[in-house]
């Protein structure tokens, strides 16, 4: 079986003690006497990764014997969390190494515990990178994730007198997951200028030159896949001042420390992660982190495919390029500028070539987070590709002119340069017009930019080009891992965890929905997760939740467009009637911990202030006797990859609730459902192919379709819409001061009035707020709400990331596994 050749597995636990002792002793220099939780991770983890050494190697020399398809997997985020527990369950050795360092006087969750987060990403588009890479390992595809090693990732977040203040996080103190390859450097250039020369036969090439250097040194990190010896690899490129750049003038004439400052600069480009979360700020740093790491990549990659000695016609055939979202898109033109500037191809042999090999997803519709770059930044920062941008430019804009003539309106449209002032470039058309499939991540969203921001280029390239490919979850981290009791109970049912592999056999619950033990557990596993949060919330706010309360959590990014608003209006609202209420009444109301979490962009001033209304209610909420249990409010401080694995198994209900049309589809809403919680959500993103695949019996959906908004926002506009009634009461509250000082909240509420409520909460409120009363009868019937919970799990095969995975690989990637027999 796969753990003979995987050589993951240690000979017993012995084995596996006597090397973490080693490690202890030698490689950390420590004494096991003093050996603490820290240095217990620390030995486990360099423990594993010799092992994971040996079948990643073996992995990297397979597939290069194979010599087969790549894909190369574009992401400025890998939000990858803890590494650790992941490896031991994928490698198949938790069980030994949790005896084996329980007999050392450890407890391997205390261990695994001391793992510092990779926290190399924003929400859901790196999270969604971490998952693929996990996938692609476990399918066995030959795969390669490329991306920047930010020294800091994204910051921490702490609660002071309710507001979020953000604290840099320097995460690579001990980093046992990485490897420099102090061998694999690239220089990349910045700024500089062009100049045309013509050689003998009067042919014309461009020198480009004179300009700033910096190196990128290569971090490789190894990506085991479950229950196979495929080991695939994520490279990270870390920048550093070129050797051959140190000021020699200035150290000369004395001033030593003024030319280590310049070379300084060097390592600001891969410094730290930017925190916008679907916002572009067209800042120069972002920039050239996206050239840097695209350049360094590329340059990778066509070193690879020379090696074959193939011709450059067949470089589609080895390579196939994935853009996550369009940050990444200068790698179109950097492979462009390769081909034609230093490897002599024609601009139609290279341009057939490169439109060949990449696809590009797109992440959002919102306006403001499509990217858009100054031409002027462009002109003095990559003055050749700017040149090459404008003649794939032309190109395209012929084609099109033969295709709409004299439609002048039609040109200006989907031309990569907007006529602004200053001219901008427009990234996501030049993704499209270099890809060969341009992908959405759910069915709406993918119906939705073909109708509105890309429907000018379905009648340019035909529909054909455009699909969709719904997001997934990997169910190793987001069950098995995080859930291991509940998984367990699966399998214990299913006959063995090849669930894990193929989602779809979740199916098989369904035989045991009426099974009263197995319904039991299933509910008691669910109590137990719920427990554990409320521990956790107690250790850390001093909040005590009861765990028999509805949970009702609502954890993701911190964003008008996500209405974490609209939910805390609800909860006040819930407050201002339960104090109203009589005591024989009260006694028949549900009890409901209200949680939230997640960051906001450090300069996003409504998200801070959303943060401090929560916090505000919560001080008055869960102090007021006459409330008790009935209702606490919590925010959780600093949401993160290892904190979800402990917070998305305690939900009984998580809030998806985002403006319809405007969540592309949310991940996070799947990782709820796998582990047997509701959903209470709009229709929008993949809610609604949730709701197909699990019936819309198990899932609580409320407010206006995609398909009103447009029409909605145009009544505010003209001043057509009062303020919902239930929503003016909460609005009321606030302003009366019952929160703490209303000023704070101005901004807050006249984006809903003089604001025109862009994001529609009054529109939705009524129904939000009777979906909640949905949501609390039917938790009153416990059996009900087990039924819907298991059959859900059961029909929830579909989000397997492995699914997303394979369709991607057989209608954009044109790639086959690799699996390594004997
Ligand atoms: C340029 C600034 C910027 C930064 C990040 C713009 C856009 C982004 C991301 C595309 C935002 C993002 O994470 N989008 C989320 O992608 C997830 C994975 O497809 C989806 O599930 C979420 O709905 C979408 O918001």
């Amino acid at each position: 079986t796969w753990r003979k050749l995987a050589a993951t597995e240690f000979k017993g636990k012995e084995e596996f003690q006597r090397e973490v002792v080693r490690h202890v002793e030698t490689t950390l220099a420590r004494s096991m006497y003093n050996c603490d939780d820290l240095a217990a991770y620390s030995g486990t983890a360099l423990a594993v990764r010799d092992k994971l050494v040996v079948s990643w190697n073996k992995t990297q020399q397979h597939q290069t014997l194979q010599d087969q398809k790549r894909i190369y997997y574009l992401s400025l985020e890998f939000l990858m969390g803890r590494t650790l527990d992941n490896s031991l369950l994928n490698t198949g050795i938790k069980d030994t190494a949790r005896e084996g360092v329980g007999e050392l006087g450890f407890r391997i969750e205390d261990v695994i515990d001391k793992e510092h987060d990779a926290a190399l990403g924003n929400g859901g588009l790196g999270r969604l990178a971490a998952c693929f890479l996990d996938s692609l390992a476990t399918l066995n595809y030959p795969a390669w994730g490329y991306g920047l090693r930010y020294r800091y990732g994204i910051f921490k977040q702490e609660i002071v007198d309710g507001y979020q203040v953000e604290v840099p996080d320097y995460w690579l103190d001990f980093n046992p997951w990485e490897f420099p390859r102090h061998d694999v450097c690239v220089d990349i250039m910045f700024y500089g200028y062009v100049t045309k020369v013509s050689d003998n036969d009067g042919k014309i090439s461009h020198l480009w030159e004179g300009g700033e250097i910096v190196q990128a040194i290569a971090y490789d990190v190894p990506i085991p896949g479950y229950e196979t010896s495929t080991t695939n690899n994520l490279r990270l490129w870390s920048s550093k001042p070129s050797s051959g750049e140190f000021d020699f003038q200035k150290f000369n004439s004395g001033d030593y420390e003024g030319s280590i400052r310049e070379q300084q600069k060097a390592e600001t480009i891969s410094a730290v992660l930017y925190p916008n979360d679907n916002i572009s700020a067209g800042k120069e740093l972002r920039l050239k982190q996206q050239y840097f790491w695209v350049a360094a990549s590329l340059h990778d990659i066509v070193r690879r495919f020379k090696k074959s000695h193939r011709p450059w016609k067949e470089f589609p055939d080895q390579v196939a390029i994935q853009l996550n979202d369009t940050h990444p898109t200068l790698a179109i033109v950097e492979l462009q500028r390769i081909f034609i500037d230093i490897e002599g191809l024609t601009w139609d042999q290279s341009w057939d070539i490169v439109t060949r090999t990449f696809g590009y997803t797109n992440h959002t519709v919102l306006p403001e987070a499509l990217e858009k770059w100054s031409v002027p930044l462009f002109q003095s920062l990559l003055p050749r590709h700017l040149q090459i941008i404008y003649e794939i430019n032309l190109y395209f804009l012929q084609g099109v002119e033969k295709k709409f003539p004299k439609d002048r309106d039609m040109l200006q449209r989907v031309s990569i340069i907007e006529e602004s002032q200053p001219q901008v470039i427009r990234m996501a058309y030049l993704a499209i017009i270099g890809s060969h499939k341009v992908n959405g991540v759910a069915e709406l969203h993918s119906d939705l930019i073909k109708a509105t921001i890309f429907k000018d280029f379905i009648a340019v390239f035909g529909p054909d080009k455009f699909t969709n490919v719904t997001n997934g979850i990997t169910p190793r981290r987001w069950l098995h891992q995080a859930n291991p009791k509940l998984s367990d109970l699966i399998a214990s049912k299913l006959g063995g965890y090849d669930f894990l592999k193929d989602l779809n056999l979740l199916k098989g619950l369904e035989q045991w929905v009426d099974d009263k033990e197995f319904r039991k557990e299933w509910m008691e596993i669910k109590l137990a997760a719920k427990i554990r949060l409320a521990k956790y919330i107690r250790d850390t706010t001093q909040i005590a939740v009861n765990p028999h309360s509805l949970f009702d959590i609502q954890v993701k990014r911190i964003h008008e467009y996500k209405r974490q608003q609209m939910n805390i209006f609800g909860v006040i609202y819930r407050y201002l009637r339960l104090k109203q209420m009589k005591p024989e009444e009260l006694k028949k109301q549900v009890p409901r911990a209200s949680i939230f979490g997640g960051k906001a962009a450090p300069g996003y001033w409504m998200a801070k202030t959303i943060i401090r209304l929560i916090t505000a209610v919560g001080e008055v909420v869960n102090t007021d006797k006459d409330i008790g249990d009935l209702l606490k409010v919590v925010f959780i401080e600093d949401y993160n990859v290892s904190k979800a694995e402990i917070i998305i198994p305690a939900s009984d209900i998580s809030e998806h609730i985002s403006t319809a049309g405007t969540e592309a589809s949310g991940t996070s809403n799947m990782k709820f459902v796998l582990n047997g919680g509701l959903i209470i959500g709009t229709c929008d993103g993949a809610n609604i192919e949730i709701t197909r695949e699990i019936g819309e019996d198990n899932i609580f959906l409320l407010g206006h379709l995609a398909e009103d908004v447009e029409e909605l926002r145009h009544q505010h506009r003209f001043g057509k819409v009062e303020m919902d009634p239930k929503l003016r009461l909460v609005c009321d509250a606030i302003e009366a001061g019952q929160f703490g000082d209303p000023n704070i909240y101005n901004g807050l509420i006249s984006a809903l009035t003089t604001g025109c409520d862009y994001y529609l909460v009054s529109d939705d409120f009524s129904s939000y707020l009777a979906t909640q009363d949905l949501v609390d009868t039917t938790f009153k019937d416990k059996e009900d709400w087990a039924t819907k919970s298991i059959m859900s799990v059961a029909n929830m095969g579909f989000f397997s990331a492995d699914r997303a995975i394979n369709e991607y690989a057989d209608t954009i990637w044109n790639v086959e596994p690799t699996p390594q027999k004997k």
